[in-house]
C-alpha cells in the first residue's frame, strides 16, 4: 500500500467536492440528465450533493450506488467516442462529479487504486487539475508488478515501406551547431546532444517509469487502426498499457526482419497509442526527465507538451497544426510524410479542416486527383531515430507512421 490520506486531507477534497458537487450546480444538470434517460442516476447525484451538506456530513459515503452511476456514465460516454456519436456536456459533467465523489468513497476505504482510476479518468474528461493533482501525487503509484524481461527499442532504422525510396528527404542539419533561424521548412536536428542527454532518452526505454513509478495511473488509449470500424479510445492503468501492448510490440520488432510488412501489426488489435496527450500536466514528475529544446534551435516560449507512447504501425492521419512544433523521439523510429503548408490536392475535411480526407500512404486518386498531380510531388519524408528532432513549421501537413515501438513527445510553441 502506499501513502494513503490522512483525514484532514480527505476533509480538504470533502470541502472542494461541496463546490463541484453543489446542489445548485446537479439541479441545473438534472433536467439534463433525466431528458436523455438517465432518470437513476440524477437522482444519485442528487443524493450525493445532499450528502455533503455541512450537517449530513458524515453521512456520504454512498458507495456502491455512486459507483454503478459513475460506470454507467462512463460506459455511455465510451460508447458513444466508439459510435462517433456526440454527447451532451451535462452527461460529462455529471460522470465527473459522479467520479470525483467516488474518490472520497474509496479514500475512506483505503481504496488507493480506486482512487487513481476515478481521479484520473475524471481528469481525462475535462476535471480541472487542482480538484486532484495534489491528492495523486501525494498517492504512491508505484505498481509491483511481477518482473518482466523488456526487449530492447531497436537501434538501427527499420526498413521503409515499399515506395517511400524515391521521396525527397527532409532536410538534416547537426543539431549542436547554431540554427539562425527556422526556415520556411521542415528539418530533422540530428544527435541533438541536449536531447542525447535528458533522463527520458537514457531510461524510459526501460519502461519501468511507466510500468513501476507511476503504474497505477490511468491514461487514454486509442485501439486499433484510425479510420477503421474497430478503432476506439479507452482508459487503463499504465502498468497495463506497458504490459499488453508495449511489451509485445518490442518482442514484435525483435522478431520482424525489418520489411514493413512485418511491422505492420498483425491484428488491428495489436495497435495501442497514448497520442497527444498531456502526460505532462497529469503527472508533472515525468516534467524533470524532458527539458524544452536548446535556444539556438530557434523555438520561443513553449505552448503545450504531448507524448505519444504506442505500438509500432500507429497512424497519425494527414493533419496540420497551427503551432510550430518540434517533435522528439526519445525511443524507437517514425516515419513523417510532410507537405507544404497551404498545399494543394490535401482535400480538408469540412468540419475540421486541419485534417486531410487523404490517406497518404494509400490515396485513392479516384476521389483525390489533385492529391496525385499537386501534391504527392511536393511530399518529403523524414525518418526520425532515437535523439532525433523534427521541425515542423506551422501550417504544414503531416503524418506520422511507428515504424516500430515508439516514445515521442512533441512541444508547441
Ligand atoms: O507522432 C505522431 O504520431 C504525431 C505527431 C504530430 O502529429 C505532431 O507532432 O503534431
Amino acid at each position: 500500500m502506499g501513502n494513503g490520506l490522512d483525514a484532514a486531507r480527505r476533509r480538504q477534497y470533502e470541502e472542494r467536492l461541496r463546490v463541484v458537487c453543489s446542489e445548485a450546480l446537479v439541479g441545473a444538470l438534472d433536467e439534463e440528465l433525466s431528458a436523455s434517460g438517465y432518470r437513476g442516476e440524477a437522482d444519485v447525484l442528487k443524493k450525493c450533493a445532499a450528502s455533503l451538506r455541512p450537517e449530513a456530513e458524515r453521512q456520504l459515503l454512498l458507495g456502491g450506488e455512486t459507483r454503478a452511476a459513475a460506470e454507467g456514465l462512463w460506459d455511455a460516454l465510451m460508447l458513444a467516442q466508439r459510435r462517433r456519436s456526440k454527447t451532451s456536456a451535462g452527461l460529462r459533467e455529471s460522470c465527473i462529479i459522479l467520479l470525483v465523489y467516488s474518490a472520497l468513497v474509496d479514500m475512506h476505504a483505503n481504496a488507493e487504486d480506486h482512487v487513481f482510476r476515478d481521479l484520473d479518468r475524471a481528469m481525462l474528461l475535462g476535471a480541472p487539475p487542482e480538484l486532484s493533482l495534489d491528492i495523486l501525487e501525494h498517492q504512491d503509484a508505484q505498481m509491483h508488478p511481477e518482473r518482466l524481461r523488456i526487449p530492447a527499442f531497436p537501434e538501427a532504422p527499420p526498413q521503409l515501406p515499399a515506395g517511400t525510396d524515391g521521396m525527397v528527404r527532409v532536410f538534416r542539419v547537426r543539431a549542436d551547431e547554431p540554427v539562425r533561424r527556422l526556415s520556411e521548412g521542415p528539418f530533422v536536428f540530428e544527435r541533438c546532444s541536449t536531447i542525447q542527454n535528458w533522463e527520458a532518452t537514457r531510461t524510459w526505454n526501460k519502461l519501468d517509469v511507466f510500468r513501476e513509478t507511476h503504474g497505477r495511473r490511468w491514461v487514454p488509449v486509442e485501439l486499433g487502426t484510425h479510420g477503421q470500424d474497430d478503432w476506439h479510445e479507452s482508459a487503463m492503468p499504465l502498468s497495463e498499457f506497458v504490459d499488453t501492448c508495449l511489451v509485445p510490440s518490442l518482442i514484435r520488432d525483435t522478431q520482424d526482419t525489418g520489411a514493413l510488412s512485418a511491422h505492420r501489426p498483425k491484428s488491428a488489435s495489436d495497435v495501442g497509442y497514448i497520442a497527444q496527450h498531456d502526460l505532462f500536466s497529469q503527472i508533472p514528475a515525468l516534467l524533470k526527465d524532458v527539458s524544452p529544446p536548446p535556444p539556438h534551435c530557434g523555438c520561443a516560449p513553449i505552448q503545450k507538451v504531448n507524448a505519444w507512447l504506442g505500438t509500432s504501425g500507429t497512424v497519425t492521419p494527414c493533419h496540420y497544426d497551427t503551432y510550430e512544433n518540434f517533435l522528439v523521439q526519445i525511443a524507437g523510429w517514425k516515419l513523417v510524410y510532410l507537405f507544404p503548408k497551404n498545399q494543394r490536392g490535401m482535400y480538408p475535411r469540412k468540419a475540421k479542416p486541419n485534417l486531410s480526407r487523404v490517406d497518404v500512404e494509400a490515396p485513392d486518386m479516384v476521389r483525390f486527383p489533385l492529391f496525385g498531380s499537386c501534391a504527392s510531388p511536393a511530399a518529403q519524408l523524414a525518418i526520425l531515430g532515437p535523439g532525433e528532432m523534427l521541425y515542423i513549421p506551422a501550417g504544414w501537413w503531416h503524418a506520422v507512421r511507428s515504424l516500430t515501438t515508439s516514445l515521442s513527445c512533441n512541444f508547441w510553441f
